[in-house]
């Protein structure tokens, strides 16, 4: 499965201007508990260089453009943000940094739920320890459903 799931919102505007509308639960996959911007980010600073263990979040461009890496620890992708109607997923244990902002960006992003720093996994090497052992698990899991 692709580390990449984008998001896109039909536009309802008219010969006003654009119109986009996000909703919980509907073109938004989860319910929405928080939102955030970013704004002023200098081009030449990355921004995030962490997974959360739980959150989800839905990021938008919704003026100008970044690079965001996605790394799930065994496949890493880097993507532009660049359309103020198509959002990009950020699921959980996906170590993610954003990188070359343009002067112009506004970042929305809409998350799950309410910030807890202990949802964040902000050392490379954690994450890599957890994600192991999160699929151990997992296999011990499937092993234990095998029917005999
Ligand atoms: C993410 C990427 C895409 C809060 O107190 N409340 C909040 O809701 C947020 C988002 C941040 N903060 C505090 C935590 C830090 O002391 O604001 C400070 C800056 O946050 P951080 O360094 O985590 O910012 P980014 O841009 O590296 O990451 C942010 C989000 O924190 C993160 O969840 O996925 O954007």
């Amino acid at each position: 499965m692709s580390i990449i799931e984008w998001i896109e919102l039909p536009d309802l505007g008219d010969d006003r201007g654009s119109l986009m509308v996000l909703e919980s639960n509907k073109n938004v996959p989860f319910k929405v508990k928080r939102i955030y911007y970013i704004l002023d980010a200098k081009p030449d600073v990355p921004r995030g260089f962490h997974a959360h263990k739980e959150l989800v979040q839905l990021a938008f461009c919704i003026k100008g453009s970044c690079n965001m890496i996605m790394d799930n620890g065994i496949e890493k992708q880097q993507v532009r943000i660049d359309k103020f109607n198509v959002g990009l997923m950020i699921p959980p244990m996906v170590w993610h940094e954003m990188h070359d902002f343009s002067e112009d960006c506004v970042m929305l992003v809409l998350a799950s739920d309410y910030y807890f720093e202990n949802d964040y996994i902000r050392e490379y090497k954690e994450f890599k320890v957890k994600k192991r052992k999160r699929k151990k698990k997992k296999k011990r899991g499937k092993k234990n459903n095998v029917k005999h």
